[in-house]
């Protein structure tokens, strides 16, 4: 068994047990109500599921395995001559509950690189689809043309036990995670390089690699890699597409089904897309007004024409966090430090300094801070990946490290077919009614 599999089932049978345990003493005592408005209004905060990987906090953000994104970016090992953590350590660390070692991380980058292999059929899928299709569809599509190698779904035919679901997948999660750069970096070569495809380079890690297939070999953009799939991973269980891997697994769909789920969830732009069309908007902005060094007073004014037409300002607001995203200050910190003086990072900029106001103004928004997908789009620029149409791609690669960690965990824990109970309006009503009567 590999070090990573073999400390995974160390830590995870434990918890199992006591899982079994806490459910048999406690299983009725009730940990939360649900309200008319939670009932309506997309269950928001409703403490109904578990979720190892992550836990977010409205006013302080995301926290891994208890660790907030500027430890991670201190304590998780780290290439050599780079500060930005690579992202097999945050894997290792949602999977297992530890910080890696150096030498841990440079055996997983191994691992990644000898499964990363992906079969000309999957290509073959890829090549199939008219560049009109969006790249996220695309990625969605190869992600299910791989599902007939899913080790869970051919144990599974043979005959598998409950208590070993957790290996196969583990293998899939494993697989999956080693081969979604080669795709990824398949379809935007297809898109918008011609189809003039860079093949994979041995010895590099998971994010350098694929930043060599996207074809961008700056140093710098490496880092940024690093960072954008280290910070992107994970944002705990009740986010769309965290939630749809979930409950799509929890069907006992293999990884690559599960997956799919969560991409397709990925590809709204009240979630992921939101990286695509915070470019758009700008761009829009910077075309309407004319200049790429728009004033504070000419961003509030196309910020209000966009409220006006009743649509929403893409990268604010959110359903969880009160507070700017953790994630949107690494990616500001990255640019300090490298890109200050960027024009589209000023704009990104900028229009923080702007927006939050005015959101707050109306009085409706609960969160008027920007989140993670209102300042990518800028940095990712700089550096010369312009195509805001593959900006979501990046995010669900990332993503894949922690729904997929999580998986391993559904199945080693044997957590059951989700299944929530709906009811009608006329339901909704009675019981407003009934419950009037009793007071
Ligand atoms: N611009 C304009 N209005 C906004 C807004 C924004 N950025 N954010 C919220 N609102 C509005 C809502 O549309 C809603 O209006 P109505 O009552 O008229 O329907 C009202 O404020 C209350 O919404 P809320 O409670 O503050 O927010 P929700 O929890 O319902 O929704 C969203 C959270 C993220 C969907 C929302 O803030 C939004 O649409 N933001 C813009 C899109 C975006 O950036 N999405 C990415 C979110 C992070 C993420 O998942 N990244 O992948």
């Amino acid at each position: 068994m590999d070090p990573l599999k073999e400390l995974f089932k160390a830590k995870a049978f434990p918890v199992r047990d006591e899982l079994k345990a806490v459910l048999k003493e406690h299983g009725e005592l009730k940990i939360a109500d649900v309200k008319v408005s939670q009932l309506i209004g997309g269950m928001r905060s409703i403490k109904s599921m578990l979720w190892e990987t992550s836990l977010l906090d409205p006013e302080e953000g995301i926290r891994f395995r208890g660790y907030s994104i500027p430890q991670l970016i201190e304590e998780l090992p780290k290439a050599e001559g780079d500060t930005e953590p690579l992202p097999e350590g945050l894997f290792w660390l949602m999977l297992t509950g530890d910080i890696p070692s150096k030498e841990n991380v440079t055996w997983l980058s191994a691992e990644f690189e000898r499964r990363a292999e992906v079969r000309p059929e999957v290509l073959a899928v890829i090549d199939a689809c008219t560049n009109d299709v969006h790249p996220m569809t695309m990625f969605s599509i190869a992600v299910l043309a791989m599902q007939p190698s899913s080790v869970f779904a051919q144990k599974y035919d043979e005959g598998l036990s409950k208590a070993d679901y957790w290996d196969p997948t583990y293998e899939d999660t494993l697989n999956l995670i080693a081969k979604l750069p080669v795709i990824a970096s398949y379809i935007y070569r297809k898109v918008f390089k011609n189809g003039d495809h860079i093949a994979p380079k041995k010895g590099l890690d998971w994010a350098a690699n694929f930043a060599h297939m996207l074809g961008f070999e700056a140093p710098d953009f490496t880092s940024l890699l690093r960072l954008y799939m280290t910070i992107h991973a994970d944002h705990e269980g009740g986010n769309a597409s965290a939630h749809a891997t979930h409950l799509v697994g929890s069907t006992l769909s293999d990884a690559y089904l599960s997956f799919s789920g969560g991409l397709n969830a990925l590809s709204g732009p009240l979630h992921g897309l939101a990286n695509q069309e915070v470019v758009n908007w700008i761009n829009e902005m910077v075309e309407q007004i004319g200049t790429k060094k728009p004033t504070k007073e000419q961003i509030a004014d196309y910020v209000n024409t966009t409220l006006a037409a009743g649509q929403v300002v893409p990268g604010y607001g959110h359903a969880v966090l009160r507070k700017p995203d953790p994630r949107f200050s690494e990616q500001k910190r990255f640019s300090e430090q490298y890109i200050p003086d960027d024009d589209y990072v000023q704009i990104v900029w900028k229009v923080f300094d702007v927006v939050p106001g005015i959101l707050g103004g109306l009085g409706k928004v609960a969160n008027p801070w920007p989140n993670v997908d209102a300042h990518s789009g800028a940095i990712l620029i700089h550096y010369g990946l312009t195509e805001a149409r593959f900006y979501t791609v990046l995010f669900g690669v990332s993503r894949a490290l922690g729904v997929l960690a999580q998986l391993c965990w559904s199945r080693v824990l044997g957590l059951p077919l989700e299944r929530p109970k709906s009811i009608t309006f006329e339901n909704v009503k009675d019981f407003i009614n009934n419950n009037k009567n009793q007071n």
